[in-house]
C-alpha cells in the first residue's frame, strides 16, 4: 500500500534505475533473515550490557511485526517512532520495515508541537516512545499528543514503566512461538519494494510539514552506495552517537550500512567525548559519524589521552559548515582519516573518497555516491551558471524522491516540473567534481547539524500577545556554528525578554534546539522593497552589535 501523496519517480526513470541495478526489488524487511542466513551467529548490535546478533535481530523483528499485525496494524499504516539510540530501535525499525508499516522518524527532541503536526500530517496510527528518557515523561507526552490525533492512536511503549493505556512492546518482541510459520506468514504479506518504507523529516520546515517518503528501493540504494564508498565490510565496526532516526546515523551509510555490509553497530544515546572513547576502545570501533560541532569536541578532548583510540579508520563529519582548521585538526588528534559527507534527508549524499589527498578531505564536501545523481548549479534567474561558479544546487537521482508528503503547494516551490529538488544550498564544484558548500538560499538556521526553519519561529512568536513583528536570524557561533537569534518589534505598551519567549516557546511543545538563543527588541524592523524584514541588514546589525560587546 502506497501512503497517499507520495511522489513517484516517472515509469521510464524506474525503469532505468533498476536495469542499471541501482533498485533491486528488495523490501527492507527481509533483511534481516537474508543477513541472519549469512551469518547468523555473529553479533550485529551492541548497546552497553546488550549484545543482539544477526539471528536474534531477525528472530526479535518478526515477532513485534507479526504482533503488530496482531494489535491491527497493517503494510502503510505511519507510527511516529521517537526513541533513543537503543537496541530497540533497531528491532522496532526493522519490524515496521518487515510489515510495511511506515515509521517515521522523529528525534528525541521533539516535543507535543513536532510530535502533533507531523502526526496529523501522516495519519499517523500510534507513537513509540521509551517510558521516560534523560529525566523526561516521553510516555505521559505521547498520551498527551495521541489524544489530539484524528484516527485512534495508540501509545507503544519500550521501558520498564508501562503504564495502563500503553502496550509494552519489550514484550511483543519475545522470540517465542514457531518461527519458521511466522517468517513464511510475514514473507507472503511482505510490502511492494516500491511503496514508501520510511518516512524521514526535512532538515526545517517551513511551517508546512516537509516529511519525506523514502522507498524500500530507493532507501536500499542509498545506504548500500554509501557503505561502499565509505569502505564498510565484515571488519567494520560503526558506532552511532547522532541520533538514529536521523538520515545521516540511520542509511548515511550509518546503522543501516553498517548491517548491510556485514558489520556490527554499536549504539550510544549520547556524543560526549569520555563516552565515545571509552566506546571506540571497549568495542574497537572502526567508523563513526558526526556533525562539525560534536567532531570539534572530541579534537579538544582527545588531547587529554587516556583511551586507545586506533582502532578507528575513519570519522565521517558533516551536516553543516566544517571549517578548513578543524577539519584539519581531525586527523592528528583522533588517528583517523576524515571523510566530509554533503547529505539531506530528500536524498543526495557526498561524500569525500575514504583515501582522498587531504586537500579534498579538508576543503571540499565531496561528490555524489551514484554515478545516477544529476546535479545542477543555477544562478538567480534559474539558468545553469558557467562551471565552477557557485550557485544553488538542484539535484535529482535514484534516491533523491520527487515531492514531500502530501503538500502539493509546497512541492511546486521545492521541486521544478521536471522533477529537480532544490536544496536551498549554493555550493560550486570544482574541477575534480567535488562539491564545495558555500551558503545558502533557504531561510533555516543550522545549530549543530538540527535544522530550525525560521519560518516556523517567527510564526510561534507572533502568536506571543507582545510581538508586533518578529524575524528569526542565524547568529554565527564557534561551538554550534549558529544560533537562534530573534529580531520582534514588541506592540505599544508591552514589553518582552529572552525567557518570555522561551518560556512561551516551550509551554506550546516546541523542541529544545529551536528556541531562540539571543534577543534583540528593535523600534522597527527594516525591509525589503516587498515588505519583508530584510534578514541581511538584521545580520550587519547583529555584527555591529557584537562589535559594541553586546
Ligand atoms: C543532513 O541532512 P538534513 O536533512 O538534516 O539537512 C540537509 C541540509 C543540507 O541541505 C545543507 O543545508 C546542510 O544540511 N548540510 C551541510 C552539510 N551537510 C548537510 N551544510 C554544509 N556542509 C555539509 N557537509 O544534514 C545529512 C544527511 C545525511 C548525511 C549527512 C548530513
Amino acid at each position: 500500500m502506497r501512503p497517499e501523496g507520495a511522489v513517484p519517480w516517472p515509469d521510464d526513470l524506474a525503469r532505468a534505475y533498476r536495469e542499471a541495478g541501482c533498485w533491486r526489488d528488495r523490501p527492507l524487511g527481509s533483511l534481516p533473515w537474508e543477513w541472519a542466513r549469512a551469518r547468523g551467529e555473529r553479533v550485529a548490535v551492541v548497546d552497553g550490557e546488550h549484545r543482539l546478533t544477526y539471528r536474534d535481530l531477525a528472530l526479535r523483528s518478526d515477532a513485534l511485526a507479526e504482533r503488530l499485525a496482531g494489535l491491527g496494524f497493517a503494510a502503510g499504516d505511519t507510527v511516529l517512532l521517537q526513541l533513543p539510540n537503543r537496541w530497540e530501535f533497531v528491532v522496532v525499525t526493522l519490524a515496521c520495515l518487515r510489515l510495511g508499516v511506515v515509521p517515521v522518524m522523529m528525534l528525541p527532541a521533539h516535543r507535543e508541537h513536532e510530535l502533533a503536526s507531523i502526526g496529523a500530517h501522516v495519519g499517523a496510527k500510534a507513537l513509540v516512545v521509551p517510558d521516560d528518557w534523560r529525566g523526561y515523561d516521553h510516555q505521559e507526552l505521547a498520551h498527551r499528543v495521541a489524544d489530539t490525533l484524528p484516527g485512534p492512536a495508540r501509545v507503544l511503549v519500550v521501558g520498564e514503566k508501562v503504564r495502563p493505556g500503553g502496550v509494552d512492546v519489550r514484550a511483543l518482541m519475545r522470540p517465542d512461538g514457531d518461527v519458521e510459520r511466522r517468517r513464511r506468514w510475514l514473507d507472503e504479506r511482505a510490502p511492494d519494494p516500491g511503496d514508501v518504507a520510511v518516512f524521514l523529516l526535512s532538515g526545517g520546515t517551513t511551517g508546512v510539514p516537509k516529511v519525506i517518503g523514502r522507498t524500500h528501493n530507493d532507501y536500499e540504494y542509498n545506504f548500500r552506495r554509501c557503505a561502499e564508498v565509505c569502505g564498510f565490510d565484515a571488519s567494520t565496526v560503526y558506532l552511532a552517537v547522532l541520533p538514529a532516526a536521523h538520515n545521516f546515523a540511520l542509511a548515511s551509510p550509518g546503522v543501516l550500512g553498517a548491517l548491510h555490509a556485514g558489520g556490527r553497530v554499536v549504539l550510544l544515546p549520547s556524543p560526549r567525548p569520555e563516552a565515545v572513547f571509552a566506546a571506540v576502545e571497549a568495542e574497537r570501533v572502526t567508523a563513526t559519524s558526526a556533525v562539525p560541532a560534536v567532531v570539534l569536541k572530541w579534537v579538544e578532548a582527545a588531547g587529554d589521552g587516556g583511551h586507545d583510540l586506533s582502532s578507528l579508520r575513519h570519522v565521517h563529519v558533516g551536516g553543516s559548515v566544517l571549517s578548513p582548521e578543524v577539519a584539519a585538526r581531525i586527523g592528528p588528534a583522533l588517528g583517523c582519516r576524515l571523510q566530509q559527507v554533503y547529505g539531506m534527508a530528500e536524498g543526495l549524499i557526498c561524500y569525500t573518497p575514504a583515501d582522498a589527498p587531504d586537500e579534498v578531505a579538508h576543503t571540499t564536501q565531496g561528490s555524489p555516491v551514484s554515478p545516477y545523481d544529476e546535479l545542477l548549479v543555477v544562478g538567480p534567474d534559474g539558468r545553469p551558471v558557467p562551471p565552477g561558479e557557485p550557485g544553488e544546487l538542484l539535484t535529482r537521482g535514484p534516491y533523491t524522491p520527487r515531492g514531500y508528503f502530501g503538500v502539493p503547494a509546497q512541492n511546486a516551490v521545492s521541486f521544478t516540473p521536471d522533477g529537480w529538488y532544490r536544496t536551498g544550498d549554493l555550493v560550486r564544484i570544482t574541477p575534480e567534481g567535488h562539491v564545495v558548500v558555500c551558503g545558502r538560499v533557504k531561510d533555516l538556521i543550522n545549530r549543530a547539524g538540527e535544522k530550525v526553519s525560521a519560518g516556523e519561529i517567527e510564526t510561534l512568536v507572533q502568536e506571543m500577545p507582545e510581538v508586533a513583528e518578529a524575524a528569526a536570524v542565524a547568529m554565527p557561533d564557534p561551538e554550534v556554528g549558529e544560533r537562534v537569534c530573534l529580531f520582534v518589534r514588541v506592540r505599544p505598551g508591552h514589553t518582552l525578554t529572552l525567557d518570555d519567549v522561551a518560556g512561551s516557546l516551550t509551554a506550546r511543545g516546541v523542541a529544545a534546539f529551536k528556541i531562540p538563543e539571543r534577543l534583540e527588541v528593535l523600534d522597527e524592523l527594516p525591509h525589503t522593497p516587498i515588505g519583508k524584514p530584510d534578514k541581511k541588514r538584521l545580520l550587519d546589525l547583529l555584527g555591529l552589535l557584537a562589535v559594541r560587546g553586546r
